[in-house]
């Protein structure tokens, strides 16, 4: 565990992508040998799943979480819930690692109190998409949102507070890691359908993980 603090320490490229949103190029690569076992046992104990909106769409997205709360959307709405609903059971706990990653991460963006209690888990297979939307179900919007890409690149869709703002579009890559604070909590974000393509560890599929504190 040492080590991963020097590894996580190593000066990280940084843009701003809009006021309170930065971007940390890469920042995931030095730890990616424990995020993706870590991510595989989350899975084992709260399967991917693809869920249904209020309006009885499914979603494309494939999700699971893991933390004290996980998101989870069905007929009756979103929310936040301690319990998987698929099992009855408690979402896996935040594995170490994970924990480690967000808050390193927001750390760098200068948010040094950051604790996450719950990670959504996006799985994304070529075609799958998530419309633009704003993240609203979270208790406290003076937290940030901590974004950590894996596996297949993605166009990200960011736009502003209101969503017939235009949007810009930004390619997300394996290894990214994005601290959505300050103004740009609210903002309308989405991704369009994911190409096709083939990563080296992951396949053909996007991982994205979201730290949040929801409760
Ligand atoms: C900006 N996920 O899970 S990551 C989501 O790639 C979500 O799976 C996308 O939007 C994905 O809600 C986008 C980047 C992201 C995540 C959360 C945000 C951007 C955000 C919350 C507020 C503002
Ligand atoms: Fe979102």
């Amino acid at each position: 565990m040492t080590d991963l603090f020097a590894k996580l320490a190593l000066d990280p490229s940084r843009e701003a992508m809009a006021e309170g949103a930065v971007l940390l190029r890469g920042f995931a690569l030095p730890v990616e040998d424990q995020i993706l076992p870590a991510l595989r046992s989350v899975v084992a104990g709260a399967p991917f799943r693809h869920m249904v909106t209020p309006g009885g769409y499914t979603m494309s997205v494939a999700m699971s979480n893991c933390g004290a709360a996980g998101w989870v959307t069905d007929r009756s709405g979103y929310r936040y819930d301690r319990k998987d609903p698929e099992t009855g059971r408690p979402w896996p706990a935040l594995p170490q690692c994970f924990l480690a990653l967000a808050t390193a991460a927001a750390g760098e963006a200068g948010y040094p109190h950051f604790r996450p209690d719950a990670c959504l888990i996006n799985r994304y297979a070529p075609g799958a998409r998530l419309s633009l939307h704003q993240d609203k179900d979270e208790r406290d919007f003076l937290q940030p949102i901590v974004s950590v890409s894996l596996g297949l690149p993605a166009t990200f869709q960011f736009g502003g507070p209101n969503r017939s703002d235009p949007v810009r579009k930004y390619a997300l890559r394996h290894g990214d890691v994005v601290v959505w604070g300050g103004p740009s909590r609210l903002f309308f974000h989405g991704v369009p359908e994911l190409k096709d393509g083939h990563h080296e560890t992951l396949g053909r599929m996007r991982i994205n993980l979201t730290f949040r504190s929801a409760l």
